[in-house]
């Protein structure tokens, strides 16, 4: 196992490397996982190069966490603070039997009247044999409830989306094809998801979070920070709970986990 701090096209970033030379790097910014390589040495995750790392501007690729409001679901900021916020990297958790790294972002009441709330993060993104587990969890710091929406808004490199399946969302096996445009919430879909595309065998297992969410913009949407054709490489396939919002009571603690796990 090797860790090492680095920058990254101006932004600070930590990267480990896990004994079967599977590397996972992570943007302090956000604690956003922006590559993972497989033991194979194959790039897992979709990144956009129009979309700088050193902001302001989210991130568009890897994986950002999104907290504690998903989208346009409230008065906040899209997607909620978490994935532009500076995370704190706690190297002496560093090792393990797992390699991982943990991140930690602390929120005050008063940094956000829109979500009045203290509460304590920690993002740990671990190299797991042929895969990638990330798990968020929430502390309620606070002495009030609170309330919120999280998810992992995994990019997944696929080639070509158009010839990429999901299996997993749909009820009784039904495969989901990805030649249209999408962005729909599953709720309440336990897993496991099976991504087959062209550049990529994946299989999704989550555990805490209860709906997932996928999304490909398709070739008519204009995104300005996504390259011409960028969308029929990726796949986003997030682990979230979004249809019910999690309602965590003081001192209380919530965790979710999504793993990336390569298939044959
Ligand atoms: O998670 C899906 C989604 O909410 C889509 O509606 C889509 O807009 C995407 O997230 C990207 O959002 P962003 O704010 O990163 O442009």
């Amino acid at each position: 196992m090797h860790v090492q701090t680095l920058m990254m096209e101006g932004a600070p970033a930590v990267q480990l490397q896990g004994p079967a030379g599977d590397t996972v790097t992570v943007l302090l910014r956000g604690a956003q996982v922006i590559s993972w390589v497989d033991a194979t040495g194959v790039e897992r995750l979709y990144r956009s190069l129009l979309s700088p790392l050193d902001g302001p501007q989210p991130v568009r690729g890897g994986v950002p966490v999104i907290f504690p409001q998903f989208s346009g679901r409230g008065p906040m900021v899209r997607h909620g603070f978490a994935r532009t916020s500076l995370w704190e990297w706690l190297p002496a958790d560093a090792a393990g039997a797992e390699p991982q790294l943990v991140f930690r972002m602390q929120h005050a009441a008063h940094e956000t009247p829109l979500w009045p709330h203290d509460c304590a993060c920690t993002l740990t993104v671990a190299l797991v044999p042929a895969g990638l587990r990330m798990t968020l969890a929430v502390h309620n710091t606070g002495n009030s409830p609170l309330s919120f929406h999280a998810a992992l808004h995994t990019y997944l490199e696929v080639g070509d989306v158009a010839r990429s399946t999901l299996t997993g969302v749909l009820p009784q096996g039904e495969v989901l094809s990805l030649a249209e445009p999408i962005d729909h919430l599953f709720e309440s879909v336990p897993g496991p998801f099976a991504l087959r595309s062209p550049a990529s065998a994946l299989d999704l297992v989550h555990e805490g979070f209860t709906d997932a969410v996928v999304w490909n913009p398709g070739q008519q949407a204009v995104i300005a920070d996504l390259p011409a054709g960028g969308y029929a490489r990726f796949l986003c396939v997030e682990a979230a709970s979004v249809g019910v919002p999690v309602q965590l009571a003081p001192g209380a603690h919530w965790q979710g986990s999504q793993c990336l796990v390569t298939a044959a």
